[in-house]
């Protein structure tokens, strides 16, 4: 069983500041779960081009409110608290949040994060594969 608390990582190296967002890394690739899961703030009035090429991303927003926007077509859809979006074809969007206030994301990534990656200027994140997750592979 493995038990986490928000307040035991903040301050440590699992909590990442990207800039436009600060993610608490609460279940990381070393937990052997085959997925990670963030508590990640996104900053009020923050624009961020994202594309997980190498991932897939599930988005639960538990406060706050923002959009996304698909970059291949355009497409917009508000995000509030109770709103999941689901990255399911690595798709490049643009994650806005709202002036005024932080949005609140639960994020689900698979693969699993090892803890230290940030966007490089292409929105992606790099595939970090750990020897233990490699071998659960
Ligand atoms: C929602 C989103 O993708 N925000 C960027 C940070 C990322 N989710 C993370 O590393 O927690």
């Amino acid at each position: 069983m493995i038990i986490k608390k928000l307040n035991e990582v903040s301050g440590t190296d699992q909590e990442v500041d990207g800039g436009n967002w600060v993610s608490r890394r609460l279940v990381l690739a070393r937990d052997g779960m085959g997925y990670s899961v963030h508590d990640t703030i996104i900053r009020a009035g923050t624009e961020t081009h994202i594309h997980y090429q190498n991932h897939l991303e599930a988005v639960y927003c538990i406060e706050g409110q923002g959009e996304v926007e698909t970059i291949a077509d355009g497409k917009v859809w508000p995000i509030e608290a109770g709103t999941l979006y689901a990255l399911d074809e690595h798709d490049e969007h643009w994650l806005r949040a709202n002036k005024g206030v932080d949005m609140r994301m639960v994020c689900v990534f698979n693969p699993p994060l090892t803890g230290r990656e940030v966007h490089d200027e292409s929105g992606v994140y790099p595939l970090i594969v750990e020897e233990e997750d490699a071998s659960a592979a």
